[in-house]
């Protein structure tokens, strides 16, 4: 494999980098993990702070190609919480502590929501968005993946993410979406042909 095939995944988490790097080996792309930490600033505007955070990162990088990619939990009956916070409340009260915010509740309606940013270099970038809806399990289920992985089941399955393999939940997951979305365009607009020409 040619080294301008290679996209850098930015982020300092490990999990994440591993579910979006099966998704790109599907594709012959290649993904490598680069865990760099900017400074964030504070929006409830997930794709703002995800462009503030990915040229902050072009500061460094400069012209390499990456990726940068920004998920939240939004529970219907809490109004969206954790949202924008889902980084913060999993570190602070984590699943357990959503499950007791519930507990009593029917209303189990839930989605996840990813931000992808696909910097070309020169400034150039593509934002990508994907929506999976679901619910909230009445208690905790597998030890899979990471996060809200073992109170989550998406729609379609009786399974939450941390009840699947990576391979599964890449299958339903907004990561998995994501990823396929981001690697159907770097693919269908010749950006790896286009380098390979000069
Ligand atoms: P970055 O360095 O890439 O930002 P992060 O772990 O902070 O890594 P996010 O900001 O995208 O990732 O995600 C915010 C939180 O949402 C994260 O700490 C997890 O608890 C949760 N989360 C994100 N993706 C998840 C997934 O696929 N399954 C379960 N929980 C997830």
């Amino acid at each position: 494999m040619n080294e301008i095939d290679e996209y850098l995944f930015v982020t300092g988490n490990k999990d994440k980098y591993l579910e979006a790097k099966k998704v790109f080996d599907k594709y012959n792309l290649k993904l490598i993990h680069v865990d760099i930490s900017v400074d964030e600033i504070q929006s409830n505007s997930m794709s703002e702070v995800l462009i503030w955070k990915g040229f902050e990162i072009s500061k460094i990088l400069g012209d390499q190609k990456f990726i940068v990619e920004d998920t939240g939990l939004f529970i219907e009956v809490l109004n969206g919480f954790p949202g924008v916070y889902s980084s913060y409340v999993f570190k602070t009260i984590g699943c357990e502590g959503i499950l007791k915010l519930m507990e009593g509740v029917d209303n189990r309606a839930a989605y996840f929501l990813s931000y992808g940013m696909l910097y070309l270099g020169e400034g150039v970038f593509k934002m990508f968005k994907v929506k999976v809806d679901g619910h909230i399990t009445r208690e905790i289920r597998g030890s899979n993946g990471f996060g809200f992985d073992p109170i989550f089941i998406p729609d379609g399955s009786k399974h939450t993410y941390a009840e699947m393999s990576v391979d599964v939940k890449n299958r339903y997951s907004h990561r998995g979406k994501l990823f396929n979305i981001i690697a159907e365009y770097i693919l269908s607009r010749g950006i790896v042909g286009e380098k390979i020409e000069r």
